[in-house]
């Protein structure tokens, strides 16, 4: 019993990496097929043996069913392995990781727009719109809310890392690599994404591709989390 996953950009494409934590995080057997985002034919073209689906991350099921939203995706996977810990058991943490995930899936289009995850460069010098600084503020806003009331201890944001976090993953890629202004618990959050090693092996494989990207001014030396030691990247 195995999934196929089909993704997209590993270095480019957040909602992959969404889909992709949901399996790799949790231990769920997946084969991977990667779209070419650079190809002349859409996303959707080709897929078109997938129909109806048409975007990045689309999960098939071994009975053969599309599943092409990463909300579903979740819920889907969720319901047929209970003991992967995909959502919170305690029923506070699961309502709230839940909510946090949903809110993700429909929001933040500012963030989404002005600063696409790249996770090959990083930026410094970035001066966020006022939209973006308004959604980052909300982010704050659940990530501070989910901590008070299920996990103040963290690293993750409803007790052990969950769907909540996966859906967040490309959410602290962007204030990492656009060195957005937040808070210091905010910032423990985006480092425990870029130390978590399933992150770290997706930022691996999107490293080993080179893809065109629309180029900012001002990248960072080294991506942030990284620190040079006797000529060597250590984390
Ligand atoms: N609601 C979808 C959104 C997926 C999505 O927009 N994926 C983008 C990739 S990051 C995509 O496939 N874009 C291809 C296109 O728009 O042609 C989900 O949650 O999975």
């Amino acid at each position: 019993m195995t999934y196929d996953l089909i993704l997209g950009d590993y270095a480019y494409s957040s909602w992959s990496l969404r889909g992709w934590l949901l399996l790799h995080r949790f231990g769920l057997p997946y084969r991977v097929r990667i779209l070419d985002f650079s190809a002349d034919y859409s996303v959707a073209e080709q897929m078109a043996d997938l129909a109806p689906a048409r975007t990045v991350p689309t999960l098939i099921t071994p009975e053969a069913a599309v599943v092409s939203d990463s909300l579903a995706m979740a819920e889907e996977l969720a319901t047929r392995h209970p003991e992967a810990g995909i959502w919170p058991n305690e029923p506070r943490a699961r309502a709230t990781a839940r909510t946090l995930a949903a809110e993700m899936h429909s929001g933040f289009g500012a963030l989404r727009g002005d600063c696409p995850m790249n996770l090959r460069t990083a930026y410094t010098g970035v001066v966020p719109s006022e939209a973006v600084l308004s959604d980052l503020a909300r982010i704050e806003t659940l990530w501070l809310h989910a901590r008070a009331t299920c996990a103040p201890d963290g690293p993750w944001l409803c007790g052990a890392y969950s769907a909540a976090d996966a859906f967040f993953a490309p959410v602290a890629a962007r204030i990492a690599g656009y060195d957005l202004p937040v808070s210091e618990v905010a910032r423990a959050y985006v480092a425990a994404h870029l130390n978590d090693l399933a992150f770290r092996r997706w930022r691996a494989m999107g490293l080993c591709a080179v893809r065109p990207f629309r180029a900012m001014p001002n990248p960072m030396p080294l991506f942030p989390g990284l620190v040079r030691s006797r000529g060597r990247l250590r984390r």
